[in-house]
């Protein structure tokens, strides 16, 4: 019995080392560019990861009835068990629906990706601090303590011992680390006003272009009342800044009139105030984000695009970055080629100043810094799509 409960918690200590290891990979903005080409595989590990830790958790179900009498005289260790046991399930249902990701509603991922990220947060330190705690020179000096007492020769009682000063201590460096970091996420989990992105309008390094458009009446305020939820800033190269001097905006290809706008030029068409949502395929949406902007089928009507076009295609600034889609998708009503969001220029670290937004898919299709449309005949696999993504980048309901 004993033996089997050993190894349950070493093989669950191994997976979840691994688990967190390629979670943190898949979790880290800054990892987005250096890791991208294994990015689906890290994701189909952290998935098997997954799965093995379920089977182990249901393999240890059995077990658990003799598991509590052996620790049913410490209080400590029960609260411990539970613990472990309600973030166990917790990562398991909230992984089971983010593998599924595409067949949930954005509402559900949503949830289940707090959900996750929460129960790391939380358990992830803890458990930091069980290995270290539970280290072998610690637990000499137990045993050595306590060896000291039993000989009656302990006159003068040390008060606390190197094992419980260490505790302290560790404890303390641990919550100093990730406190600041973990008291952030939970910020921006509660704030919904918007908050967090004023920050970035304040400290942000924009992009320094002149003449500044004037939003419309209806983006500023926002129509939409402001965006609710945070986005998690994503490139996978360095932010491109601009200058009215460097910018440019190409549109060509299969068309009869191809256009190259200046700043000037193009902060002069005409443009629309729309509210719409952003979803992220890897769990995380922001809603009621109020944009205004050119909208697609209306540049594409300027150009002209011959007969046998078939697809749009769409480059990014960043040199790196594509993604396109099919004429019929491109002139959807509410494809936009935006300049504000809320009523501001779109910040750098958001796309701006241009950034495609297809409200009906996922935001791996809303290409950040664009700059250059492109008609074609030919279907194009975007940067993500490439690398393992679905094309089909429709968002469920
Ligand atoms: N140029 C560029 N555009 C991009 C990306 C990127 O890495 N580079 N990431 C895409 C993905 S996967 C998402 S979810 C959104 C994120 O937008 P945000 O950084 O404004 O939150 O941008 C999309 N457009
Ligand atoms: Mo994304």
């Amino acid at each position: 019995m004993w033996n089997k409960l050993k190894n349950v918690h070493s093989s669950n200590g191994w997976l979840v080392l691994l688990l967190f290891v390629t979670g943190l990979i898949l979790f880290l903005p800054s990892l987005r560019g250096v890791f991208a080409d294994f990015r689906t595989s890290f994701k189909n590990l952290h998935i098997l990861f997954g799965v093995l830790f379920t089977l182990l958790f249901v393999s240890y179900n059995p077990l658990m009835k003799s598991h509590w009498k052996i620790i049913r005289k410490f209080k400590s260790k029960q609260a411990n068990l539970i613990f472990i046991f309600s973030i166990s399930l917790l990562w398991i249902v909230s992984g089971f629906i983010l593998t599924f990701e595409r067949a949930m509603s954005a509402q559900w991922t949503q949830v289940a990706l707090v959900i996750h990220d929460l129960c790391t947060w939380v358990a992830v330190p803890i458990i930091v601090y069980h290995i270290v705690i539970r280290m072998k020179w610690l637990r000499n000096d137990r045993k050595h303590q306590l060896t000291e007492e039993s000989q009656g020769g302990s006159s003068v009682r040390i008060p606390l011992s190197r094992r419980s000063f260490f505790k302290y201590t560790f404890a303390t460096v641990l919550v100093l680390v990730i406190g600041p970091s973990f008291y952030k996420w939970l910020k921006q989990l509660t704030d919904d006003g918007g908050m967090a992105y004023n920050e970035v309008l304040e400290n942000t390094k924009n992009h320094s272009m002149k003449p500044l458009p004037v939003p419309a009446i209806e983006s500023n305020p926002p129509v939409g009342g402001g965006l609710k939820g945070n986005f998690r800033v994503y490139t996978v190269t360095d932010i491109p800044y601009y200058t009215e001097e460097n910018w440019y905006f190409q549109i060509d290809g299969l068309v009869e009139n191809p256009i190259l706008f200046t700043w000037q030029d193009f902060i002069n068409l005409k443009r629309t105030v729309q509210v719409s949502d952003f979803h992220c395929v890897t769990g995380w949406s922001v809603y009621s984000v109020t944009y205004e902007g050119i909208l697609l089928k209306d540049l594409l009507k300027m150009v002209n695009v011959q007969p046998h076009a078939k697809y749009v295609k769409f480059y990014s600034g960043d040199g790196v970055y594509t993604d396109a889609l099919s004429l019929s998708q491109a002139t959807m009503n509410d494809v936009m080629v935006a300049l504000f969001m809320d009523g501001n220029v779109i910040p750098s670290q958001y796309g701006g100043p241009v950034r495609l937004i297809v409200p009906k898919m996922y935001a791996y299709k809303a290409v950040k810094w664009l700059v250059r449309i492109e008609v074609v005949d030919q279907p194009h696999l975007g940067y993500w799509q490439v690398r393992g993504y679905d094309t089909d980048a429709w968002v469920k309901n």
